[in-house]
């Protein structure tokens, strides 16, 4: 299969995992193994941090300012609510975007926090829907040894049993679970094969919204 021609419009890729899961790594390693194949490609992630909204989030993230948990909600949610005319005008002019993380964090950390489920996807109806996502299943222990974590506001063991719970209940026919204990090398083989058949399907499929 080969992901280098693309006529129809670009693929949205997601990527989910808990913090550590090896998404980042993964989402780099996929996207210059597209673009190697010659395909449009942009790596994108959520929060993004450099738009006002984003700097909010970030400051929040690291304990440097205290919100309530439902404006916080919403503030993640409107970062992803900016992208959006971008994100379309990108996907319709053929480039396939590899997100890492999208919705689902939103839904899964703030559940996780007691936030109702409902409540939670209620202000990302309407976002465009992904043609795939990837989560990448790692146990939280396992996560957690990985070197560590940085010292996020999230980034406690206890916290991260209960956002993997959450992720469980939200998977749909979209989803992919791959094992992220698996050697790097192994996980990456399947993110290709799971990405090249998606740009292939997407192609003649009209973008959808959550
Ligand atoms: P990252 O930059 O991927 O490490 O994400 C930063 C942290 O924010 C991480 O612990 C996951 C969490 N996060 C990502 N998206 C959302 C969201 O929409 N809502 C909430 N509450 N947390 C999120
Ligand atoms: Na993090
Ligand atoms: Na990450």
């Amino acid at each position: 299969a080969n992901a280098g021609s693309n006529s129809g419009r670009g693929a949205l890729i997601v990527l989910e995992g808990l913090d550590r899961s090896g998404k980042s790594s993964q989402c780099a390693r996929l996207l210059s193994y597209l673009e190697g194949q010659g395909c449009r490609a942009e790596g994108w992630r959520f929060p993004d941090r450099g738009t006002s909204v984003g700097q909010m989030i970030s400051a929040y993230l690291a304990n440097e300012s205290q919100l309530d948990d439902r404006t916080v909600h919403l503030l993640f949610s409107a970062n992803r609510w900016e992208k959006r005319a971008l994100m379309e005008s990108k996907l319709l002019g053929g480039t396939t975007l590899i997100v890492d993380r999208y919705s689902y964090s939103g839904v899964a950390f703030s559940a996780a926090k007691g936030l109702d489920i409902e409540w939670c996807k209620a202000p990302d109806v309407g976002l465009i829907a992904p043609d795939l996502v990837i989560y990448l299943d790692v146990q939280p222990e396992k996560a957690a040894e990985r070197g560590g974590y940085g010292g996020e506001r999230y980034e406690k063991i206890e916290f991260q049993k209960r956002v993997a719970e959450h992720y469980h209940s939200l998977h749909d026919s979209t989803w992919k679970i791959v094992d992220g204990s698996l050697s790097m090398e192994t996980v990456e083989e399947q993110l290709r094969e799971l990405a090249t058949n998606c740009i292939q399907e997407s192609q003649g499929k009209p973008l959808t919204n959550l």
